[in-house]
């Protein structure tokens, strides 16, 4: 039986375990990326893990998120940022260079090559053929220390895609479609393969944004073959030499398949406030629009920028809509700038941010009260951009375009007609992506040999053994789908907290019950309910650090996203599953036991798990669990259980087994 591409590359990278899905492998992990919000954590990790210097063939630590700097917090946590890559060995992108995934699509990504990273949308090079995987901070601490990355086997999916892109169309449509199809939850446990002969009619960049926003599924990761696309977009990056020809196998099995005629598709839009809530624009067309951006990791690269120039060329702007552009990296500014798109753009009436994450978690151009934002961007959670009730929607540059051009929703086809004048940008690449690499200093070009604390940083928590019993009162009770966003939101006033989870909890929950943080500090602790697809979103572990330092013990939920779930036992909070009818029966305020002496459930292997609840009826929960994620509960959360095996191994001691 043939292999699929996503097997190959697990297959060279296996360390443990079999590739057999549901089953955990250990893989060894080429690269790491971590990015400023979740960085600090990681590196406060790597210390307390006593570990000298990185040992993956390269890490990268970016300065993406916050960089407008608002308070001395965030300037220390960059300060401290340089001086831990300086100190262990990683190279450095400075505040303003750009967002993770573009500049390290630009420099550093490589076909057939694994890489982890500490933020959700690290599977963006998986458009170029690098298998990206997203993580909680501790594990990237972990695989920068030379452990494998432990992950439960995915199910690969072919998605065939076939025909060609019409007019208008864009990348961004083939993924809303999957969106629309799929749902949120559609992904979890999968890894999506694209194959068939519409992968050939779309450059790297396109491929870049299905696979950034694969994650909007709930996916381990999305991967596209190589071709001579790959290798000519390597080569304009001057790299052309990391090309590698990678495919799967002509026998190869997927688990399943769907196919996408990409010659049906056409302009499709996210309406708020959840990715997976897709119509054609047409079905909202004449929505009045106050607000356009340009930008994030899914589509702020220059080829989706200059798509938004050519339909604005020699034309302004309505009156009434605000249009930003923030390029994903400064090499996509600078090029533009030298190319004298910016001049046109400028001239249409289009403002520019620096290179950022920025405005896609709340951090500047909030959106006014009861107003209409359409962004590029891939998420649009409720309350993400800032401001509580907003109405984000999520479309391509050319759409977002129309819209400003319009004042309102236009499919740009009916526009086109319109205006007569307006035709179809199309996709282009520069000839060479030949901006400055000035904001990337190389671990040989360090600039500090030691860690600079600011005194908001704090130190990495390190958990207590699990204990036997578990009990508390349901402090509160969320529907599904509830993000990370929810857990611990990532506007301006609470990020800069990253490295002080005393003040972050504080805001832990705030945006289900403004209450919560108080109450669960009076409880002296408790459970968590929810239904399906549990902490899906963003990677931070701070949605599980925080709910841990209030003393939240066990989470009960019918079903958990990926990445959470891992950061639950990472930090020694136990993720119990129940069914629906436990979830509607199970009430905000009840009191719930569990019915056994959990720490030696856990090692012992006890998948069921009774809880009794006031007192009064019992529910079967279960715990699926590995026999290293057990080992990891039971020690208390991943950091303490790691430090015990370095110490009983000596420093070269595999992290996790
Ligand atoms: C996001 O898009 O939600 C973030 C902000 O990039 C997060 C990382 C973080 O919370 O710091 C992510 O996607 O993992
Ligand atoms: Fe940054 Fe937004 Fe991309 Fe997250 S989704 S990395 S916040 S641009």
């Amino acid at each position: 039986m043939g292999l699929t591409l996503t097997e190959k590359i697990l297959d060279d990278h296996l360390v443990e375990g079999e590739l057999e899905p549901g089953e955990e492998i250990g893989i060894e992990i080429d690269q790491v990326l971590t990015q400023d919000t979740t960085g600090t954590m990681v590196w406060l990790q790597f210390e307390a893990l006593d570990l000298d210097e990185v040992q993956t063939e390269l890490a990268a630590q970016y300065c993406d998120h916050q960089t407008y700097q608002f308070d001395f917090k965030n300037t220390d946590d960059h300060r401290f940022l340089r001086s831990a890559a300086g100190t262990y060995g990683a190279y450095f992108s400075r505040p303003g260079n750009g967002i993770c995934h573009n500049v390290h699509k630009e420099n550093f990504a490589a076909p057939g090559k694994t890489l982890l990273g500490s933020d959700s949308h690290t599977p963006t090079p998986g458009g170029l053929g690098q298998l990206a995987i997203g993580a909680g901070g501790l594990d990237i601490s972990v695989a920068m220390g030379g452990g494998a990355y432990y992950v439960e086997m995915p199910e690969v999916v072919n998605v065939r895609l076939e025909g060609e892109l019409p007019e208008w169309a864009t990348a961004k449509d083939v993924i809303l479609e999957m969106l629309r199809r799929l749902s949120v939850k559609g992904g979890v446990g999968k890894v999506f393969e694209y194959t068939g002969p519409g992968v050939e009619s779309l450059s790297v960049p396109e491929r870049t944004t299905i696979t950034n926003m694969g994650t909007e599924l709930g996916a381990t990761s999305s991967i596209f073959p190589t071709d001579e696309h790959t290798r000519e977009y390597l080569a304009r990056q001057g790299r052309e030499e990391e090309y590698v020809e990678l495919a799967p196998d002509e026998d190869a099995e997927y688990a399943d398949e769907l196919t996408i005629d990409l010659s049906d598709l056409e302009p499709l839009i996210a309406k708020p406030s959840m990715p997976d809530n897709v119509v054609p624009v047409r079905e909202v067309a004449g929505t009045s629009v106050d607000q356009v951006i340009i930008g994030s990791c899914t589509n702020g690269g220059y080829e989706d920028i200059l798509p938004a120039a050519k339909m604005l060329e020699g034309r302004q702007i309505n009156r009434k809509t605000e249009m930003i552009i923030a390029p994903g990296s400064k090499q996509a500014s600078e090029i533009l700038a030298r190319e004298g798109w910016t001049a046109e753009l400028m001239a249409a009436g289009v403002n520019f941010s620096e290179a950022t994450c920025g405005a896609c978690i709340g951090i500047g151009h909030v959106p006014a009260s009861e107003s209409v934002s359409l962004r590029t961007f891939n998420r649009n959670f409720e309350g993400r951009s800032g401001i509580e009730d907003d109405n984000v929607y999520l479309c391509s540059p050319e759409v977002a375009t129309a819209a400003a051009i319009k004042g309102e929703i236009v499919d740009p086809r009916d526009l086109a007609d319109e205006l007569g004048d307006l035709e179809d940008p199309g996709f282009e690449l520069p000839d060479a992506y030949d901006g400055s690499k000035t904001d990337i200093i190389a671990p040989d070009e360090a600039v500090d040999d030691s860690l600079i604390k600011g005194p908001n940083i704090g130190n990495a928590p390190i958990g207590e053994p699990l204990e036997a019993d578990i009990a508390g009162e349901v402090l509160l009770k969320m529907e599904d789908n509830i993000t990370t966003d929810h857990i611990i939101p990532a506007t301006s006033d609470i990020l800069m907290y990253r490295s002080n989870i005393e003040k972050l909890s504080e805001f832990t929950l705030s945006r289900v019950d403004e209450t919560f943080a108080q109450r669960a500090m009076d409880a002296d602790g408790g459970v968590l309910v929810a239904g399906e697809n549990y902490g899906q979103g963003s990677s931070r572990e701070h949605a599980a650090m925080c709910p841990l330092y209030l003393g939240i013990e066990a989470v009960l939920a019918e079903s958990f996203a990926r990445i959470h779930r891992a950061n639950l036992f990472n930090f020694g909070i136990l993720p119990l599953t129940i069914d629906s009818e436990t979830y509607a029966k199970i009430e905000q305020g009840d009191d719930v036991e569990v019915v056994t002496d959990v720490a030696e459930a856990v090692e012992a292997g006890e998948e069921e798990f009774t809880v009794r609840v006031n007192d009064d009826w019992e529910a079967t929960t279960t715990l699926k669990a590995s026999e290293r994620e057990r080992r990891i509960l039971a020690a208390g959360g991943k950091l303490r259980l790691t430090k015990q095996q370095y110490e009983d191994g000596g420093d070269a001691a595999p992290a996790d087994d």
